[in-house]
């Protein structure tokens, strides 16, 4: 029987793998784009699972799929997912979705209107290949909130929005260092299932699904602050984290902290770079603007067998 086919472009945004599905997705529909996402989490999940799972991807990877836009003055639309589920907004991926666009010669340096499941985003595609996104509207919920955490006492930290839900934490846990991942791991994945068991939540009861951890940069010539970011599906983000870099801003914004315009430089846990500011906007949240680079390094087409047992992905046990 003949294979189906899906054509895929890679890229990575400061370590961070991107793989854009440019080619072989379903149609996911008519409407907004978070109807969409649901439509791809209810009845096409196999599409997230053969991109991000093994054999073909890996627990880092994140995917993105192209939609008809619902908001008639963007470009494009996407839906990032992960080796877990579909996830709200993603801004290492969105940068990665520029250069991809843009190695595939469907856009030029400029501003690009994106929809996505929650808001429009812009990317603007600088002359150097650097892409500077401005997220959807982000704000600090709740600051100094206290979870207690089995086998690691007492935990305190904001919750916020950039995109997705944040626990922010600050100079607690193990040390934010690249030779403390497992430890880093541990500690955050244990503060989310205490988060989740003590009905800590974002707004509306959204869960917490990213739990970011900053310690002191490695190097402070180099960037204001370092951080180890936990992603939904257990996978630590190798970049600094677009939306977690929002929710930084959101926080510092509302600690006085950060002013408008000024420049906050973010680092990950490799020491990959993300510069932010932030506007305000009127209702007293905030528009944050990240900027970073991509690499696209790769270019595959993925068969999908119908006797192969694992061609949509070796499921994820979580
Ligand atoms: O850059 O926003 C981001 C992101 C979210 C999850 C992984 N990366």
């Amino acid at each position: 029987m003949t294979p189906s086919r899906l054509r895929v472009i890679d890229s990575h945004t400061g370590g961070e793998p991107t793989r854009v599905v440019i080619e072989g997705a379903p149609d996911l529909g008519p409407g907004p784009l978070a109807d969409k996402a649901r439509r791809l989490r209810e009845d096409h999940d196999w599409l997230r699972s053969a991109v991000c799972n093994e054999p073909r991807g890996h627990e880092a990877m994140v995917g993105a799929v192209l939609v008809e836009p619902h908001e008639l003055d963007c470009c494009c639309g996407v839906i990032f997912f992960n080796n877990v589920s579909t996830l709200n907004m993603c801004i290492h991926g969105t940068i990665g979705l520029a250069v991809t666009l843009a190695h595939l010669g469907k856009i030029g340096p400029g501003q690009h209107r994106i929809d996505t499941p929650v808001g429009v985003v812009v990317a603007h595609l600088h002359d150097d290949g650097s892409v500077t996104v401005a997220n959807v509207p982000s704000y600090r919920l709740a600051s100094d909130v206290e979870v207690e955490v089995p086998g690691w006492g007492l935990v305190r930290g904001d919750i916020a929005w950039g995109g997705n839900w944040f626990f922010l934490i600050d100079g607690q846990g193990p040390p934010v260092d690249f030779t403390q991942l497992d430890a880093l791991t541990a500690f955050t994945w244990a503060v989310r299932q205490a988060l989740s068991a003590q009905g800590i939540t974002g707004a509306d009861g959204m869960e917490i699904d990213h739990i970011e951890s900053f310690g002191p940069p490695s190097d402070p010539a180099h960037s204001d602050s370092r951080n180890f970011v936990l992603c939904p599906g257990k996978a630590y983000d190798r970049s600094p984290c677009g939306t977690g870099t929002s929710a930084k801003l959101a926080t510092l914004h509302a600690a006085g902290k950060l002013q408008p315009g000024q420049i906050w430089r973010q680092a990950g846990i490799l020491d990959s770079v993300f510069e932010g500011k932030i506007e305000l906007l009127p209702d007293g949240k905030v528009r944050p603007l990240v900027t970073g680079r991509a690499w696209v390094n790769g270019e595959s087409v993925y068969l999908i067998q119908p006797g192969d047992p694992f061609r949509h992905g070796i499921p994820n046990p979580l």
